[in-house]
C-alpha cells in the first residue's frame, strides 16, 4: 500500500468519528497524522520494514497512531474502523462531503430520517420530506440535490497527484519484467488532466515476454477485470483502474497518439486524414491496406502535414491552426521556475518556521521567494496584526544571511464580503507585493462576487489574485464569478493571476489560463505551501500550465528577480 493508502484509512476513521460526534481532539489527532502521512518523503512501508525507524518519531503520530499503522501493515486493516463501520453506515461520509452538509447534517439524516445513502437523499430532498428536519429548508434541499449531482459526475476519477502517486512505482514495476521494449502512459494521464478516469498504458515488448503476468501479480492489485494476451485490466487496492496494451512496434506510435487522445483530438486528426486519403486509427496509417506510418507519433502528425503536438494541448482548443500555422507554443517547463508567490509559515496556519521555509526554497534553488500569511480575519489561523512587524524583522534579519534568495515580504490577504481587504494600509506598504484571495461568504450571487473581487483588485497595492475560483477539484464547486472579468480587470490593471499549484485546487484551469494568455496577462505559479514538502507541489501547477498553453514568457515566476520585480510596478 502507498502512504495515501494509509492516510485515508485514517481520515476515514476521522469522519466516522465526527459523524458520531466524537471528541474533537481525538478526530484532529488522526487528522493530523494523515496529513503527516500523506506528506512524508519516503514509504512508510520502508520505514515500517526497518526495525531501527521509530514511526512515533513523526511528527503528530503518537503511539495510538504508530499502533494503528502497524496493525494495518501487517494484518491489512484496522480493528477500529471495522468497529466504526459497523457503528456508522460507511456512506454517511459520502453524505457529509457533499457541499452544505457536514458531519453533524449527516448525523441529523441519519438519525432522524434514517437516511444512510446518498440515494436515499436525493429521493428525499426531490421529494421535499428533508423539510421537517431542523435547518433543512428549500435552499439547502436544492444545493444538496445539486451537490449529488456534481458527485455522480466526478465518481471515481481520481485527482492527477493522487494517481503520480500509484502510477510512478507502478511503472518501476513493470519494467522489471522481462523483454520490455517500450513502456509508456497514455490517456489522460499523458495529457495531464486535472483528473484521470484510469491509466492506459503502452507496451512493446520481445521474445516470449512474461509481461502480462507479472502485471496482474502486481502487489497493490485488488481485482483483475481481464485478462488476455494483448490487453489486461487491473483494480489497485486504491481503486484506481489501470488498462496495459501490448502493441506490435510498427504500431507503437499510433497507438500511443491513439489512447492518448483527446477523444476530440484524435477525431479531428483522423478527419484530415480521411480528407488526404490516408487511414489513421491505433494500428498507424495506411493508404488503403498498406501501412505507410505509425512506428512513432511524429509520422502519425506528419501524414496529415503538421508537426508533432504536445499531449497537454490535445484537446481540440485550438492546437491544430496553431500547429498549420507554425504557432503552437513552447511550453513552460519545471526547470523555468525560479520562485514561489505564495507560502505559510507558523505565523498563520503554517507547519514550518520563515528560516525553514526559507532554507526549502534555497534547496530548490530558487532565485526569490514571498512568505504570504493569512491576514487575520481568518479567525483561527490568520497572522495576528501586531505579528507582522516581528514578521519582517525577522525576515530581514534572515535575509543578511542569504545572499542568493531574495525573500519578499508579503501576505496573503482576504477580501472581505464588501471588496474591501483585510489589512490596514499601513502595513500593506511594509509590503514588497500583496496577495489578496477570497476565503469566506462564498454564498454570493455571480455579479456580486465579480464585483466584490473587482473592487479588491482595484487597490493601489495590490499585485496578485490568488486561487481566483475558489474551487476544490472533487470537493467544492467554484464560487460563482464571471472570470473573463477578472482577466479583463488584471489586463488593465496590470495584475498578476494565480494558478495554484495545490493538487485540489490547480486554479485558475486550464482554460482559463488560455483565455489570461491571450489578454496578456501575466500568471505565477504558486504552491501555497503550508509545510515544506508542499513546495513540490510546484510541478503540478506547471502541467496546469502547459496545459493552458503557457510558455516561460506568460509565467511571472519564470523571470530573474529584477524582472519580476519589474512586473510588480503597475
Ligand atoms: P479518462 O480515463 O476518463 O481520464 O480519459 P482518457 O482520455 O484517458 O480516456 P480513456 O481512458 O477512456 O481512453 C483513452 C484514450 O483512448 C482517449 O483519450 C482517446 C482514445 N479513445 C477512447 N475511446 C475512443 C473513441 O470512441 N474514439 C476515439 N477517436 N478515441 C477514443
Ligand atoms: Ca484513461
Ligand atoms: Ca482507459
Ligand atoms: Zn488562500
Amino acid at each position: 500500500m502507498e502512504n495515501i493508502d494509509y492516510a485515508r484509512v485514517f481520515e476515514e476513521i476521522a469522519d466516522l468519528l465526527e459523524i458520531q460526534g466524537a471528541n474533537p481532539f481525538r478526530i484532529r489527532a488522526y487528522r493530523n497524522g494523515a496529513r503527516t502521512i500523506e506528506t512524508l518523503s519516503q514509504p512508510l512501508e520502508s520505514l515500517l520494514a526497518d526495525e531501527e525507524a521509530r514511526l512515533e518519531d513523526l511528527p503528530g503520530i503518537g503511539k495510538d497512531l504508530a499502533g494503528k499503522i502497524r496493525e494495518l501493515y501487517e494484518t491489512g486493516e484496522v480493528g477500529r474502523l471495522t468497529e466504526l463501520r459497523q457503528e456508522v453506515p460507511g456512506s454517511l461520509v459520502q453524505i457529509m462531503h457533499i457541499p452544505g452538509l457536514g458531519p453533524k447534517r449527516a448525523r441529523q439524516l441519519w438519525q432522524g430520517l434514517e437516511i444512510t445513502s446518498v440515494e436515499e437523499l436525493e429521493e428525499a430532498a426531490r421529494e421535499g420530506t428533508l423539510e421537517g428536519l431542523s435547518g433543512f429548508g428549500p435552499t439547502l434541499q436544492k444545493r444538496i440535490i445539486r451537490g449529488i449531482e456534481e458527485l455522480k459526475a466526478r465518481a471515481g476519477r481520481f485527482k492527477l497527484a493522487d494517481a503520480d502517486i500509484y502510477v510512478g512505482p507502478l511503472l518501476e514495476y513493470l519494467k522489471r519484467a522481462e523483454g520490455v521494449d517500450d513502456l509508456e502512459v497514455a490517456g489522460s494521464y499523458r495529457r495531464r488532466c486535472e483528473t484521470v478516469g484510469d491509466i492506459d498504458i503502452l507496451a512493446t515488448t520481445s521474445g516470449d515476454s512474461p509481461l502480462m503476468d507479472h502485471f496482474v501479480a502486481y502487489r497493490d492489485v485488488q481485482e483483475v477485470l481481464a485478462k488476455g494476451p494483448t490487453k489486461s485490466s487491473i483494480r489497485l487496492k486504491g481503486g484506481l483502474q489501470v488498462d496495459l496494451r501490448l502493441v506490435p512496434r510498427e504500431s507503437y506510435g499510433a497507438a500511443m497518439a491513439y489512447f492518448t487522445g483527446s477523444k476530440a483530438h484524435n477525431i479531428v486528426i483522423r478527419g484530415i486524414g480521411r480528407e488526404r486519403g490516408v487511414k489513421i486509427n491505433e494500428y498507424g496509417v495506411f493508404e488503403g491496406e498498406r501501412l505507410v506510418g505509425g512506428k512513432t507519433e511524429e509520422e502519425v502528425y506528419a501524414a496529415i502535414d503538421l508537426p508533432w503536438i504536445q499531449p497537454e494541448l490535445r484537446e481540440d482548443r485550438g492546437e491544430f491552426a496553431a500547429a498549420r500555422e507554425g504557432r503552437l507554443p513552447e511550453l513552460v517547463a519545471p526547470e523555468d521556475i525560479r520562485g514561489d508567490l505564495q507560502m505559510h509559515t507558523q505565523y498563520s496556519d503554517g507547519k514550518h518556521s520563515v528560516a525553514e521555509m526559507i532554507e526549502a526554497c534555497r534547496a530548490s534553488s530558487y532565485e526569490y521567494m514571498a512568505i504570504t500569511d493569512h491576514s487575520p480575519s481568518l479567525a483561527m489561523t490568520g497572522i495576528k496584526l501586531e505579528d507582522f512587524a516581528r514578521q519582517y524583522a525577522e525576515i530581514d534579519e534572515l535575509q543578511t544571511q542569504h545572499d542568493d534568495i531574495r525573500v519578499l515580504k508579503s501576505a496573503e490577504v482576504d477580501i472581505l464580503e464588501d471588496g474591501t481587504l483585510d489589512l490596514p494600509d499601513d502595513i500593506l506598504a511594509m509590503m514588497d507585493l500583496v496577495v489578496i484571495a477570497v476565503h469566506s461568504k462564498f454564498n454570493m450571487r455571480r455579479a456580486d462576487m465579480t464585483r466584490r473581487i473587482t473592487r479588491a483588485m482595484a487597490h493601489p497595492k495590490v499585485n496578485i489574485l490568488a486561487h481566483p475560483t475558489g474551487r476544490l477539484i472533487n470537493r467544492r464547486e467554484p464560487y460563482p464569478v464571471d472570470v473573463e472579468e477578472l482577466v479583463k480587470v488584471a489586463a488593465q490593471q496590470g495584475l498578476m493571476l494565480e494558478l495554484n499549484a495545490q493538487p485540489d485546487r490547480l486554479d485558475l484551469r486550464d482554460f482559463h489560463l488560455q483565455m489570461a494568455r491571450e489578454a496578456g496577462v501575466k500568471i505565477v505559479i504558486s504552491t501555497d505551501a503550508h509545510r515544506t514538502a508542499e513546495l513540490d507541489y510546484m510541478s503540478f501547477g506547471v502541467d496546469q500550465a502547459r496545459r493552458g498553453w503557457l510558455e516561460a514568457a506568460d509565467v511571472a515566476n519564470t523571470y530573474p528577480l529584477e524582472g519580476f520585480v519589474e512586473l510588480l510596478e503597475k
